[in-house]
């Protein structure tokens, strides 16, 4: 009856179509179970399919949601298609074909690799960003922010490859080059729209407290926020040209001020002029005349360089006067501005005080154009001023009423100085700038407004009888831009077949005039959509929400299941994501919450990351070095449970791990031998198993599962190897009811192979019950006095002579066998002033001390 080879390729295809057709992975809303939510990272699905590195973090976790199924909780283990975006586009772009084509044949694909690997994911709950069933959602989350006043319109600075002809997110410009073709990454200004992040830094921050997440990621978090404490101060401008008293009145009334945002406000005595970005706009309005030409030249030459040139550390300085000047607020001497591209438009106030004696890149200014240097805090040590600023803090100097103060206190009491007399106040910033949510890309969700002029004429002439009271925050922050009634959603993207990105910088929608031009939902006139697009981040904003409940038509997802299905347990996704895609899902989901939306605060309770894996010469894997593995390739040979089984032992789930094709021969071979074991112990009849064996399986049982609970699935399946390999070498004497507990265990790491034995050891179940499946049965429970150490007697001799014995457990090492048996009194009175020349040891049986 037995079949003699393990042929996956029958055996996977067969259950893969059985437990499609039972619905076994199913999870069951309300279920009188309690539930657990196991998430992994949705695909983009590009045309380079899914690789390797997928199947890390969906083979590890599909381990841990099938033994949460037997451990009795109801799972949710869903999968979709982060659909909309670059990948999808650059790839539609490579091959002519339309995007939308392109994509689905690319899910569809990637869609047959994951069934291939029989994954257990609740197919039921596939869902697709790009779907216009999903992305009414994703407009709908995004009016619920512009109606908050949460979105706003800002002209900042995008990247622009003259080479791509495209704008570049941020994530998509590598060191100051385009991510695509290597083309330096130019500046330029550009009205978009930004979501107020920075709205809940704070909260990001602190309630990471909340959740458990690897130190690291974390870390990670926290540096990207970047809280600081400081002072902003505000300089005030005089006429240019001027310098007498009597016009220095005239300006004070005029309220022409810099806010500088400083760390340092103990030494504000020491700053001796100031420094803008060349992107702030106060740039153009105080530059005098003379200046003029010199000033927008270096403006437009520094737009060209990227935020991380700006920032090299050793670079020459640059910059250039404005010709205009500032009161310092405690001396009143006159101080110079002049403008730098050291000094980042988008951190503070985009506006330094300069302190030549106490910061380096001010030095290094200072000294460049002959800029004076005033010394106001002294440390006896560490100083090497002048040769170089001295950055630490220390006593005050030539301060005012400030001296010999330390430079904390100082700086608290400057700043209360400050906030007395109207020119400054304690402030908080972040390196966490608002999230720009526009796109000029075709393939995104288009951004569920349009602009009316009538509208806007109305709201920016501050007319009072036109009815503004009923405005949302968001219309009147951005005055003439109206939401598409929430009614009229989803707004679809439009068919285009010009959906290349323009070369103008426009997104392509804008030139297909027939979407573009509507009437205003507000007052009927003529308006125009907008027509930039959301970026990638969208969709994953917000998507594990929609898993609760992916069908529902009239909401995102109802309460009631979000109640009951969030937050998700464990979230497993890169290292790539920790940063932005966490924060700005966060950020949604605390925004939701706000609105009484989802149940909890934060999210996900726990959040982990899988190791890169490397092509087999150790090298990060890619076409030109020809050192990819293909899935498919391994699934074909060797079959999908060699191929999960092998992608959780390669290596510790968070490192960084090599492919090693001979690892993936010794998977296969201990899955054959498993194969081989099964069928000798369906035909033996051993009734009670070694009883040493049974100690083992209950050893294993109870590591398998606290290693699948802390991510060492490698050494998970290292002790089922182990097992089996004692199995065979004490001659398999091994109870069925045993080895189904074995296979009961290995059941979540070759859900295949284990169900294609358990049917061959029990095909009544299986014949009575067309449901009925290995991964229904309960995970096998240890018993705790099996795991306690077994014990044996070892008799204890001097000279050959028995005296004594000791009970210690079995496989004790020699050494402290020996040291046990030395303690025993009538062993050291024998030893007493005897010289032990030789230990006869046998394990677990006897100690011979032999002396002379
Ligand atoms: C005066 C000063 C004196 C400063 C001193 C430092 C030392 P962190 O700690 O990272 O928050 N700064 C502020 N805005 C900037 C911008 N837009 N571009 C470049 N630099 C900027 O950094 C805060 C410090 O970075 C601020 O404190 C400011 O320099 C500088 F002895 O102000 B400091
Ligand atoms: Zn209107």
């Amino acid at each position: 009856m037995f079949p003699v080879g393990y042929d996956h390729r029958s055996i996977e295809s067969k259950w893969q179509r059985r437990w499609g057709e039972i619905g076994l992975y199913k999870a069951r809303d309300f279920a009188g179970k309690p539930k657990n939510y196991v998430l992994i990272e949705f695909p983009y699905p590009s045309g380079e399919r899914l690789h390797v590195g997928h199947g890390r973090s969906y083979c590890a976790l599909d381990a841990l949601a099938r033994m949460r199924r037997m451990q009795g909780f109801n799972v949710l283990f869903p999968f979709g298609w982060d659909a909309f975006g670059l990948p999808a586009e650059n790839y539609a772009i490579k091959t002519g074909v339309h995007p939308a084509v392109t994509t689905e044949e690319n899910i569809a694909n990637a869609k047959k690799q994951a069934k291939s690997w029989g994954l257990s994911f609740d197919w039921s709950r596939e869902i697709n960003t790009t779907d216009s069933d999903y992305y009414r959602w994703t407009q709908w989350i995004f009016l619920r922010l512009f109606k908050e006043g949460l979105a706003y319109k800002a002209e900042i600075p995008v990247n622009w490859c003259s080479s791509c002809k495209i704008n570049l997110a941020n994530e998509e410009v590598v060191a100051g080059a385009c991510e695509r073709c290597g083309a330096p990454v130019r500046r330029r200004m550009r009205e978009q729209w930004m979501l107020k992040i920075t709205a809940y830094a704070d909260r990001l921050l602190d309630d990471l407290e909340l959740v458990d997440y690897r130190d690291d990621i974390k870390q990670q978090q926290i540096n990207w926020i970047g809280r600081s404490e400081g002072t902003i101060i505000k300089f005030e401008v005089l006429n240019p040209g001027s310098g007498a008293n009597s016009e220095r009145l005239e300006i004070r009334n005029s309220k022409l001020e810099i806010p500088v945002f400083t760390t340092r406000a103990d030494t504000l005595f020491g700053v001796t002029f100031l420094v803008l970005a060349p992107e702030h706009p106060l740039v153009k309005k105080i530059t005098v005349k003379g200046q003029k030409k010199r000033v927008e030249a270096y403006v437009a030459a520094s737009l060209k360089k990227s935020e991380l040139q700006r920032q090299e550390e050793r670079r020459k300085k640059t910059g250039v006067f404005t010709g205009a000047y500032v009161w310092h607020p405690a001396t009143g001497e006159k101080l110079p501005v002049w403008v730098s591209d050291f000094v980042l438009p988008s951190y503070g106030t985009g506006a330094v005080m300069a302190v030549p004696a106490h910061d380096q890149r001010d030095f290094e200014f200072a000294k460049q154009f002959r800029l004076s240097i005033k010394e106001v805090v002294k440390n006896e040590s560490g100083s090497k001023f002048p040769k170089e600023a001295f950055t630490g803090e220390g006593t005050l100097v030539d301060s005012g009423q400030f001296s010999h103060l330390q430079s904390r206190q100082a700086a608290a009491k400057i700043t209360a100085w400050l906030k007395k007399r109207g020119c400054g106040e304690a402030a908080v910033d972040y390196k966490l700038r608002d999230w720009v949510f526009s796109r000029q890309h075709y393939w995104g969700e288009p951004i569920p407004l349009v602009f009316c002029k009538n509208c806007a004429s109305k709201i920016g002439g501050g007319n009072k009888d036109s009815g503004t009271g009923n405005l949302s925050k968001g219309e009147r922050l951005n005055p003439g831009w109206v939401p598409v009634p929430e009614k009229d959603l989803p707004v679809k993207l439009p068919h285009l077949e010009k959906y290349k990105p323009t070369g103008t910088g426009e997104s392509p929608l804008a030139a297909a005039g027939d979407w573009v031009s509507v009437e205003c939902p507000r007052c009927g006139g003529p308006a125009r959509r907008e027509t930039d697009t959301m970026p990638n981040w969208a969709g994953s904003s917000w998507y594990f929400l929609r898993y609760a409940d992916p069908h529902n038509r009239k909401q995102f997802a109802s309460s009631r299941k979000l109640k009951y299905w969030l937050p998700v347990d464990w979230y497993n996704g890169g290292m790539e994501h920790t940063t932005l895609h966490l924060l700005y899902s966060r950020f949604w989901h605390k925004f939701l919450y706000d609105l009484r939306l989802v149940p909890g605060p934060e999210p996900y309770s726990k959040r982990t990351s899988h190791g890169v894996i490397l092509g087999p010469d150790g090298q990060k894997m890619s076409k030109s070095k020809g050192n990819v593995i293909n899935p498919d390739d391994v699934v074909a040979e060797f079959g999908a449970d060699t191929f999960r089984v092998y992608e959780m032992f390669m290596g510790p789930f968070e490192q960084m791990t090599a492919w090693d094709p001979k690892g993936v021969i010794g998977v296969h071979r201990f899955l054959e031998r498993v194969w081989n074991v099964s069928g000798v112990i369906c035909k033996q009849s051993v009734v009670s198993s070694d009883k040493s064996l049974e100690r083992k399986l209950h050893r294993l049982i109870k590591k398998v599962e606290e290693d699948v609970l802390s991510l060492k699935f490698n050494t998970a399946i290292a002790a089922m190897m182990e097992f089996l390999k004692e199995v065979m070498s004490s001659d398999y004497r091994v109870a069925r009811a045993d080895w189904e507990v074995f296979l009961r265990v290995l059941a979540p790491f070759a859900p295949h192979l284990c169900e294609e034995l358990f049917y061959q050891l029990n095909p009544k179940p299986y014949v009575r019950n067309h449901k009925f499946s290995i991964h229904q049965q309960p995970w096998p429970k240890y018993d705790p006095r099996m795991i306690e150490e077994e014990l044996v007697t070892i008799v204890v001799q001097v000279n050959g002579k028995l005296r004594g014995k000791l009970e210690a457990a079995r496989d004790k090492e020699e050494e402290k066998v020996v040291e046990l048996a030395e303690k025993l009194p009538a062993v050291r009175i024998q030893l007493s002033g005897a010289k032990i020349t030789k230990t006869i040891f046998l394990s677990n049986k006897l100690v011979n001390f032999v002396t002379r």
